[in-house]
């Protein structure tokens, strides 16, 4: 019997810095009204799902930055879109900036929650590779302040067994690293849902544009999929939020590498696709078959080393 479940990306247009955070989650609801009329079991939506992609702004104050966190979730805003997921039996990915009361202080992380059909948080996941720089950088024409407003995730890379399947979750700059699917697919993951807020300029390399920007996003999220065997769905928060251009290019992967859905747009926009988790079981047996042609032994330096050695 194969396991089929029909997957809906979601991407976002851009959310001004002026939005609130109660209608934001209205056109989540709105994207998730398509998802049921178009029979999703499962919606994927992007990184800070819920406000505009806020590290790209220097704010000192924390009575200034900490209303793009979230304290608990769901919470005022968001519970109508877990009711509304329940009532409709789909499942979502969504991505939020979140504070925790840990280990005596106030923590911050660039977080991503796996909720059932049910509207219940079964998963959680901290954003471990977090990109761009820790201080105001007064050289690049726009911040990337991430360093700055989070600590690196603290859970890993867990996957959690849901609709028959094998669940995993990363956020935006993780899915360029191979090391955030391998850890996955070495826990049998089927399916690694991941949202980004990518800019379409880099603001270190002009030249560097939104089409070379896709390639990498796209050559990313396709290798990791076919090296480990698994569906990746990765949707954007796209467009221009406030000047600053976000990509988009949205896209579901099969096991295969294919991209086998694609946005069109930089608006609200949901793609779908019909996934058979049961997919995933040729190349996991055949050319990806990590118990028989891995050779952890010459990995070493994977986990032991971060930057270069250069030899003699
Ligand atoms: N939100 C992100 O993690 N953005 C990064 C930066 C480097 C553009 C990304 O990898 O897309």
């Amino acid at each position: 019997m194969s396991r089929e479940i029909k997957v809906g990306g979601a991407q976002l247009g851009p959310i001004q810095r002026a939005d609130t955070k109660e209608a934001t989650v209205a056109r989540l609801i709105a994207l998730l009204d398509q998802a049921h009329e178009q029979g999703c079991d499962f919606v994927v939506f992007p990184e800070l799902a819920l406000t505009t992609f806020f590290p790209r702004y220097y704010m000192e104050s924390k009575d200034e930055f900490e209303p793009y966190f979230e304290r608990e979730m769901p919470n005022a805003a968001t519970r109508p879109l877990f009711e509304k997921a329940a009532e409709y039996g789909i499942g979502f990915y969504l991505g939020y900036a979140e504070i925790a009361q840990e280990e005596g202080r106030t923590r911050y992380f660039n977080t991503s929650i796996l909720v059932d059909k049910a509207g219940r948080i079964v998963g959680k996941y901290r954003k471990i590779h977090l990109p761009g720089h820790a201080e105001y950088d007064p050289e690049r024409s726009f911040q990337h302040l991430e360093k700055y407003y989070f600590e690196p995730g603290n859970y890993g890379f867990p996957v959690w067994r849901m609709m028959d399947g094998i669940f995993g979750m990363c956020l935006c700059n993780d899915r360029r690293w191979p090391e955030t699917y391998r850890v996955m697919g070495l826990q049998g993951v089927e399916f690694v849902a991941l949202g980004y807020n990518t800019p379409s300029v880099n603001s270190q390399r002009p030249e560097e544009r939104g089409e070379e920007r896709l390639f990498h996003s796209d050559l990313s999220a396709q290798a990791g999929a076919y090296q480990n065997a698994t569906f990746v769905a990765a949707i954007a928060k796209a467009g221009n939020e406030d000047g600053n251009p976000l990509i988009g290019g949205s896209i579901i992967v099969h096991p295969s590498g294919q991209i086998i859905a694609r946005a069109e747009t930089e608006d609200d926009e949901l793609i779908t696709a019909v996934c058979d988790l049961d997919d995933t079981t040729f190349y996991k047996k055949t050319i990806f078959d990590f118990a028989r042609h891995r050779r952890p032994e010459h990995y070493g330096r994977i986990v032991s080393q971060t930057g270069v050695e250069l030899p003699e």
